[in-house]
């Protein structure tokens, strides 16, 4: 396969379904048991922070002990042999980082870290937060969210991830269904510049019909297989 010099990852939770993570839209996925707007909006959070803080407690418990599978592997391999990669994931989890990645965009926020809206400092945080808890910068209590994008909200680092599609001559998207925007535009953004675009997922995504390849399957299983073609496995 031809070498790119500049390689964006787009990633979503079908990425790390088997690390045993839910995904959100698939039958049995968060979705099925949560309402988004109860749990993923500023809005919800106001509402009833009890319930947003419950559901991201757990979520964080559910973190501690899961690993990297073979397709986070991968994609760090990828970086690390090939270079000119960039991995723009919009999952909340840290399993990239745990499988060596250093390239990384978090487009909607971290589990393992926490916002204070009062004084706005960001902080890592493994353990569960009450509707109480002080922030350790300001002191005040109250004010203290997980530091995670809900609908509505601006995600992260959106200039950057401008700049790195329109210098990308591969854009690979993997474990997404397509449904949330702005992730859901980057395969028009990338390919409107140029770049040749591949989609790997368990099955065709809403956007499944603008990428220029597309292989379906298993991530632990297509995901290394496809890096190993580029980066010229026998
Ligand atoms: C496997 C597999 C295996 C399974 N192997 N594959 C129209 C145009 C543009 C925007 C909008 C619009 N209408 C509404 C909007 C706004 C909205 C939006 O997109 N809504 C849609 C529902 C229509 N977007 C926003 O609000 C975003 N912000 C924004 O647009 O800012 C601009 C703005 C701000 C203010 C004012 C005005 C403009 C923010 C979106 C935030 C998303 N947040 C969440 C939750 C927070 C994080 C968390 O708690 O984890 O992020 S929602 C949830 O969906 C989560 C995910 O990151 C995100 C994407 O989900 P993903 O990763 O695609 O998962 P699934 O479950 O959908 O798909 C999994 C896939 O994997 C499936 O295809 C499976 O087949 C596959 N799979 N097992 C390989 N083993």
């Amino acid at each position: 396969m031809a070498r790119f010099r500049n390689i964006v990852v787009l990633t979503g939770a079908g990425l790390s379904a088997e690390s045993g993570l839910s995904t959100f839209r698939d039958p049995d996925g968060i979705w099925s048991k949560y309402d988004y707007q109860d749990v993923a909006t500023a809005e919800g959070f106001r509402r009833n922070p009890l319930l947003v803080h419950d559901f991201y407690n757990a979520r964080r418990r559910a973190h501690r002990g899961l690993r990297p599978n073979a397709a986070h592997v991968a994609l760090a391999r990828l970086e690390a042999e090939h270079g000119g990669v960039m991995i723009v994931t919009q999952n909340i989890d840290a399993l990239h980082e745990a499988a060596g990645s250093r390239s990384l965009i978090h487009m909607h926020g971290e589990l393992l870290k926490v916002l204070c809206t009062f004084c706005s400092h960001r902080m890592v945080w493994r353990d569960d937060l009450r509707v109480d808890t002080a922030c350790p910068f300001c002191g005040l209590p109250g004010g203290m969210r997980p530091d995670v994008v809900w609908f509505g909200e601006m995600p992260y680092e959106m200039g950057r991830i401008s700049a790195l599609l329109a210098a990308a001559d591969l854009l690979v998207s993997i474990g997404t269904s397509g449904n949330v925007y702005p992730a859901a535009g980057f395969v028009a953004e990338a390919a409107a510049n140029g770049a040749h675009t591949v989609e790997l997922n368990l099955e065709p995504s809403e956007g499944a019909s603008l990428f220029n390849e597309a292989h379906y399957g298993r991530a632990t299983e297509i995901v290394p297989a496809f890096v190993g073609r580029i980066l010229g496995d026998r």
